[in-house]
């Protein structure tokens, strides 16, 4: 007999007590093996964190009184030769491995009609390599600069981390150095109905799905990545999400600024396109900073206007953050995580489950809770958060649609307007033309910038492999 059985009085109490015995409704039904399955999916939930959930998702958590915009440092021109200082700094940090980059994956790609990891996606507007070779390229350019490969954690979920490592595998971790490239599993929570009880995918399954990126850090935790990371002598994670191809992945100006700034946790900001794109908004609340997201935000202070017409609160997070290793281990901390933990937010989804017939149910409309948490969400907890508010045109071009905004065809076109505006920086005649950089060849335009004394001497490059015309 398993050993999960040992402990099968105990995890029943532990849902009874908190009022789920919904969870065991069909155990008389069950064969052995089916009541095993049962056990051992519930056995990894807890259910302190279930009630946490419920608690969180019923209360009205955003409370978004009296708002003030949050101080800003601008860095819009990365060749502003008072950045110079910071890029320095940043350099020698990476040169000294204190820096890691961290990709939250744990997405598919169903939003733009793609059957796999939302990595695997084909996001380039010449070469068309995917999401995550081009974020591999990015981090090659530092491989090559320093000799050394960078460490690069990525968060995957149940559904996309088999077929996320195949792809590296298949690819020959696209040059990187195999071992310094770490995978781990997000965590899930239960989904809710709308009454606060735990559904059933089966009689003898429970209905879970990802904790949202928030869930990130104790996930870094449980995987052992926070332990590699200070072993390894990594102080800062690069944070960013696995949509946006214009990422800097390790930003050696914003790398230096946070550090010498003393911040815990910095983000990057964007002066929003207008008040209702789908990012979240920095705010100022009770002297805190917060990232308020879009589906959160009352529609009248996202668009409140100044006298000149510009947005009281015009910026936009577009989920780059610098996290240090320490205030992750003090977030994650037993002792201390029940004063600092992260507080869900609740998703209305339509789900399917399965009733307390157990009938199969097609949620066809909204019908169920999923909770997650939010990395931003550890903003205010943190030390001297910084907001560095950068160029939207040279770092943000996501891919989230099929259509319209956010779609393949606009980062296309963004891709390529920052491309010819490096090839304009740097002298070249023919910014106008369809234009490709890869990001091996310089990840910022700073390393591009890097290439040349004089604009003679980027037609040597003109028909190379790193800089790709149409
Ligand atoms: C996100 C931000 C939004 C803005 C925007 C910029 C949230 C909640 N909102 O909106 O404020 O910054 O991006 O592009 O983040 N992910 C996981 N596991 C999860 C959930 C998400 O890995 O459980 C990853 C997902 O793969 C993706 C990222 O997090 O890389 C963002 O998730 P999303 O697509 O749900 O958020 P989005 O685009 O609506």
């Amino acid at each position: 007999m398993s050993e999960i059985f040992k402990k099968e009085s105990e995890i029943k109490e532990a849902f009874n007590s908190i009022g789920q015995e919904q969870i065991f409704r069909f155990w008389k039904d069950l064969n052995s093996r089916e009541r095993e399955c049962l056990l051992t999916s519930i056995y990894k939930i807890s259910p302190n964190e279930c009630q946490f959930a419920w608690n969180d998702m019923q209360a009205d958590q955003v409370q978004v009184s009296n708002p003030q915009e949050p101080k800003v440092t601008t860095a819009t021109n990365p060749l502003c030769s008072s950045l110079l200082k910071f890029r320095e700094q940043g350099e020698e940090l990476l040169r000294l491995g204190k820096v890691a980059a961290f990709t939250v994956a744990g997405g598919q790609g169903t939003r733009l009609g793609h059957s796999g990891p939302k990595g695997t996606y084909p996001c380039t507007p010449i070469s068309n390599i995917s999401l995550f070779e081009n974020f591999a390229r990015n981090l090659k350019f530092f491989a090559n600069r320093y000799n050394k490969s960078p460490w690069w954690f990525i968060m995957t979920s149940q559904e996309n981390h088999e077929d996320t490592k195949d792809f590296f595998t298949k690819n020959n971790f696209f040059g990187l150095e195999k071992k310094n490239v770490k995978f781990f599993q997000q965590g899930y929570m239960p989904v809710f109905d709308l009454k606060g009880k735990i559904l059933l995918k089966k009689k003898y399954q429970v209905l879970t799905s990802p904790n949202g990126h928030g869930g990130s850090f104790r996930a870094l935790f449980d995987s052992g990545a926070l332990k590699i990371m200070e072993n390894e002598g990594i102080d800062f994670i690069s944070y960013f999400q696995v949509d946006n191809p214009l990422v800097y992945c390790l930003d050696p100006a914003f790398i230096g600024l946070h550090q010498l700034e003393k911040s815990e946790m910095s983000s990057k900001a964007v002066e929003k396109s207008n008040a209702d794109e789908k990012v979240g908004t920095f705010l100022k609340l009770s002297e805190k900073l917060h990232v308020v997201e879009y589906s959160d935000i009352p529609p009248y202070i996202a668009k409140e206007e100044k006298e000149s017409g510009n947005l009281c609160y015009r910026l936009g997070s577009i989920a780059i953050h610098l996290i240090n290793r320490t205030f992750i281990q003090k977030l994650t901390d037993e002792k201390k995580s029940k004063i600092n933990r992260l507080k869900y937010h609740a998703a209305l989804k339509p789900v399917d489950h399965i009733d307390d017939k157990g009938n199969y149910v097609n949620g066809k409309s909204p019908n169920a809770l999923k909770a997650e948490t939010f990395v931003f969400d550890a903003l205010p907890l943190a030390q001297n958060p910084l907001v560095v508010e950068v160029n939207r045109g040279e770092e943000f071009a996501p891919v989230k649609n099929a259509h319209g905004t956010d779609s393949l065809e606009s980062s296309h076109q963004l891709q390529v307007a920052r491309a010819q505006k490096w090839l304009k920086e740097a002298g070249h005649k023919k910014e106008s033309i369809k234009v490709e950089i890869t990001p091996s060849f310089a990840p910022t335009l700073p390393h591009f910038i890097e290439h040349f004394t004089d604009a003679s001497q980027l037609s040597q490059f003109s028909s190379s492999r790193d800089i790709l015309f149409s």
